[in-house]
């Protein structure tokens, strides 16, 4: 059973949101990825959100673009942690993603995370160390990646010109 649910608004999001899920893999943690979108989508998106739970998911990535209304409206149908991933959009930017998810009301939460891959990357991170925090195996992983990521920096700390 996945623990973590990646959904997006559309499919022209899955080069993004598939940094997520790369990430995940690199960590040992199972997922299932689909396309939930809030204004062509919504009674899915209700569906999804409300038995996410019953479903055995423990944490929700959600990206999307532009409007992006899709991280928000899950976290208000859910108690599981929502983890924003805003989307570069064609005409802003992403900056009208970002907005559209980091502004919640007080008392409905969504983690936000940067624009665009790294965002992706890093929710499928943090959704790893919150299982992580129950999950000793996860725990592990999350520790020799960044281990490897640290040598792979220090490796490679001398510049030269081209
Ligand atoms: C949003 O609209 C999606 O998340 C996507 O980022 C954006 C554009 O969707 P498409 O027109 O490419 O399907 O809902």
């Amino acid at each position: 059973m996945p623990k973590v649910a990646i959904v997006m608004g559309s499919q022209s999001d899955w080069p993004t949101m598939q940094n997520a899920a790369k990430m995940l893999e690199e960590l040992g943690v199972s997922y299932k990825a689909q396309v939930v979108s809030a204004h062509r989508t919504p009674d899915l998106l209700a569906d999804f959100a409300k038995s996410a739970d019953d479903n055995g998911f423990s944490v929700i990535i959600a990206g999307a673009g532009g409007a992006a209304h899709l991280p928000g409206m899950i976290a208000a149908h859910t108690h599981l942690p929502v983890l924003g991933v805003p989307v570069k959009s064609r005409t802003m930017n992403g900056l009208d993603s970002l907005y559209s998810i980091v502004q919640m009301p007080k008392g409905v939460a969504v983690g936000t995370l940067a624009i665009g891959d790294a965002g992706a990357a890093n929710a499928g991170l943090m959704a790893a160390q919150i299982l992580a925090t129950s999950d000793e195996d996860i725990a592990e992983a999350i520790k020799t990646f960044r281990a490897e990521q640290t040598s792979k920096v220090l490796e490679n700390q001398e510049l030269e010109l081209p």
